[in-house]
């Protein structure tokens, strides 16, 4: 399955705006919901650390791009068009929500933090938040109970052996694997689950099939500090609209930023009003360390699908074309050097001897397991 994050929530809360900012495109934005009918892939980054500065080196990548050290690595990030409540019911872009889920491992739960929109997305005084979180949990996890129940449903009862394959090949189209059905199914027969074991089985593969953080957006609104006090979950506080006014000065020279900084610079002469726009921004930027929107993806990607930056290298610390740090890999957790290799090319597996750590030139064995930051020169026969 594509390691890729999806962006969900209720409509308005900008998952479009923090899907443009991310990836520069120019999908629609604005204050009506579904706004978005169809889910769509871009192009966004990580941010991490480039070995090059360490090495002696200047890294040439071949994806992606680096400066000041920080190597940005590109990742597939996708938009969700909007849930409202009843959806699996069939309301709003209900049915097709499930397979537009289903093209995303990782969950990014956008939420309108300012509480100025109702659970429609249409403008509200002073909309709880909270309760937006804990509904979008309630209906993904609903959703996960009916696909189960159908699993449970195929299930033959002369052959206990078969519950965990009936309900693990209704669920992975939804990125659910066998041992986690296993484990979610502990309680036993389908006749001997009670509805609140079914519901709590459906939870624990929703959980481990498709993680989810919190980007609490619009911290740029009055009013939105304090609710994120009130917030009884973790949440990254972030505002899509500064994040995405910065990357547009940026690309047109007026400042230099770099997403995730936590300041930028002014390049340009600005009109009274370009300023006084940047100056809000630079306010929200010294109140929250940045604007967010580079820590959700980098939170997205490496901690909750728990991907591994690892550099893999041929010669010296270049690649057989002569490029020097050429690829940054994102290897899915516990990957090994022998599965770096197969990454590079099935031949380079095939042939390999050994890895060499380029860091401290020590020889790593084919089943190392890698560390993020690793730069690996694949030895070969
Ligand atoms: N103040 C403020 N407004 C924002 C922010 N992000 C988005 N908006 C505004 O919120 C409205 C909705 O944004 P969209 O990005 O279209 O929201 P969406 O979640 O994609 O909505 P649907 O496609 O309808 O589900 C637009 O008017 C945006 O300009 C933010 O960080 N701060
Ligand atoms: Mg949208």
């Amino acid at each position: 399955m594509a390691r890729r994050a999806g962006l969900v929530g209720k409509p308005s809360v900008g998952k479009s705006t923090l899907f443009n900012a991310a990836t520069m495109s120019g999908r629609e934005e604005a204050d009506y919901p579904f706004t978005t009918t169809e889910s769509s892939v871009g192009r966004a980054f990580v941010r991490v650390e480039d070995p090059g500065p360490d090495l002696g080196v200047e890294s040439q990548p071949n994806t992606g791009f680096v400066e000041d050290g920080i190597r940005f690595v590109p990742v597939d990030l996708v938009d969700i068009p909007g849930l409202v409540p009843g959806a699996h019911q069939g309301r709003g872009m209900g049915n097709q929500f499930l397979s537009d889920l289903n093209r995303a491992s990782a969950l990014i739960h956008v939420v309108d933090l300012s509480g100025t929109t109702d659970a429609e997305g249409n403008p509200a005084d002073d909309h709880d938040p909270g309760e937006d979180i804990e509904f979008l949990e309630r209906e993904i996890n609903r959703w996960y109970l009916e696909v189960l129940e159908r699993g449970l449903s195929d299930f033959d009862p002369r052959d206990d052996s078969a519950l965990v394959d009936a309900v693990t090949s209704r669920m992975r189209a939804l990125g659910v694997s066998e041992p986690q059905v296993q484990r979610a199914l502990d309680a036993g027969k389908p006749s001997e689950l009670s509805d609140a074991e079914r519901l709590s089985a459906a939870t624990e593969l929703r959980r481990a099939s498709k993680p989810m953080l919190v980007a609490a957006n619009k911290v740029d609104l009055d009013g939105a500090v304090d609710n994120l006090e009130e917030l009884d979950v973790e949440a990254v506080p972030c505002s899509a609209k500064a994040e995405h006014e910065l990357r547009k000065a940026a690309e047109s020279g007026k400042v230099s930023y770099l997403p995730g900084d936590s300041s930028f610079d002014i390049a340009a002469s600005l009109s009274a009003h370009q300023r006084s726009g940047l100056e809000e921004i630079t306010d929200l930027m010294e109140e929250f360390g940045g604007t967010g929107v580079q820590e959700v993806l980098d939170r997205a990607y490496l901690d909750l699908l728990g991907l591994v930056p690892v550099f893999p290298v041929r010669d010296g610390l270049e690649d057989g074309d002569g490029r020097t740090l050429p690829d940054c890999f994102l290897m899915p957790p516990e990957s090994t050097v022998e599965d770096l290799a197969e990454q590079v090319h099935s031949d380079v597996a095939e042939s390999m001897l050994h890895g060499v750590d380029c860091r401290t030139g020590r020889r790593l064995a084919v089943d190392a397991e890698l560390d993020a930051g690793d730069v690996v020169r694949i030895v070969t026969a």
